[in-house]
């Protein structure tokens, strides 16, 4: 601690060390600088800061030329969808509702000031939902966009689709437009844009998040697209006598029951008698088939062992 440090000097330090970005670690790091003691005895603090100061804005310069996520503690899972948007299109509002996530909603423009994580579950499958800071401020974080699997695009006019779209030149990820109908547009209008975007051949939907009743019953649709989004498939294994398990593996399209096998047993799936598969990639309930079997999504996997 330096001799005769302020108060101010102490709660500058205080903020510096709970900062979580670099960015507030540049912000407090500067207030740091500018209460520090004066005094030639404090010299060395002071310069010590300053050095430190530097490097942190090398390090954001450097995150920002690569277009890496600048934000720490952010750890991508399998499937990982991020939400972007212009501010006040209510994309804290779509993650709250989908999500355990509890962002700030407000009237006011960029309320969210750094990313948001929620996870979403569908039929048991955990996936990560992102807000990204409204697209046009300096809070946005690229990096995210650019390594998302799925990115959900919210708008509230047709215009920003357009802005939105020059934006994403450097991503792979699959995309999907949600309309926020937040002026209460007529049916007529709403047609309109509806065929607009059908024309453009986006994988959209409109909604109202303001309307609870409607949303709790498009929920499962939009839940149901977001997955989908990701091209994966669900199966589900089942030990013989017993009912099948809640938690799906998830694999590419076409894998097979070789791939499951090795999933589950590591190794020793030449253990394995007998394969029973129901669903969708069986031709009638508990049929037998080979490893080289491909599953579709929604099998359930019966092994039976030697
Ligand atoms: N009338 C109406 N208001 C909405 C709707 N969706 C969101 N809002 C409101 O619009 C405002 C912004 O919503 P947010 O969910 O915070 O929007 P955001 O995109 O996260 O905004 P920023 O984080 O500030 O960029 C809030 O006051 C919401 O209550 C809607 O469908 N209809
Ligand atoms: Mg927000």
């Amino acid at each position: 601690m330096p001799i005769n440090a302020h108060p101010d000097y102490l709660m500058a330090e205080k903020e510096h060390l709970l900062a979580q970005t670099l960015e507030d670690k540049i912000k407090t790091l500067e207030k740091m600088i500018s209460v520090a003691p004066k005094h030639k005895g404090a010299e060395n603090l002071r310069a010590q800061l300053r050095l430190k100061l530097k490097k942190l804005k090398e390090k954001l310069s450097k995150s920002k030329k690569i277009g890496k996520s600048s934000k720490q503690g952010i750890k991508k899972q399998d499937l990982q969808a991020v939400i972007i948007g212009e501010t006040n299109t209510g994309k804290s509002s779509l993650i709250k509702i989908l999500t355990n996530a509890k962002p700030e909603i407000a009237d006011y423009p960029f309320t969210t000031k750094s990313p948001i994580i929620g996870m979403m579950n569908y039929v048991g499958t955990n996936i990560q939902l992102i807000e990204n800071p409204a697209i046009e401020s300096e809070y946005y974080d690229k990096g995210l966009t650019n390594t998302a699997d799925t990115l959900i695009i919210i708008i509230t006019n047709l215009k920003q689709i357009e802005k939105i779209q020059a934006d994403l030149q450097n991503t792979k990820a699959k995309k999907i437009v949600i309309f926020n109908n937040k002026e209460n547009l007529s049916p007529n209008e709403l047609r309109k844009i509806s065929a607009t975007l059908q024309s453009k051949k986006y994988d959209f939907t409109i909604i109202n998040l303001k309307n609870v009743e409607e949303i709790k019953k498009s929920l499962n649709e939009l839940k149901e697209k977001i997955f989908k989004s990701f091209n994966k498939i669900r199966v589900y294994t089942k030990e013989p006598g017993k009912t099948k398990t809640d938690k799906p593996i998830i694999l590419e399209p076409d894998s097979t029951v070789k791939e499951v096998a090795e999933k589950i047993f590591h190794g020793f799936s030449d253990k394995i008698k007998e394969t029973r598969i129901t669903g969708p990639s069986s031709k009638f309930p508990n049929q037998k088939v080979g490893l080289q079997h491909k599953l579709k999504d929604l099998d359930i996997v019966e092994f039976r062992i030697k």
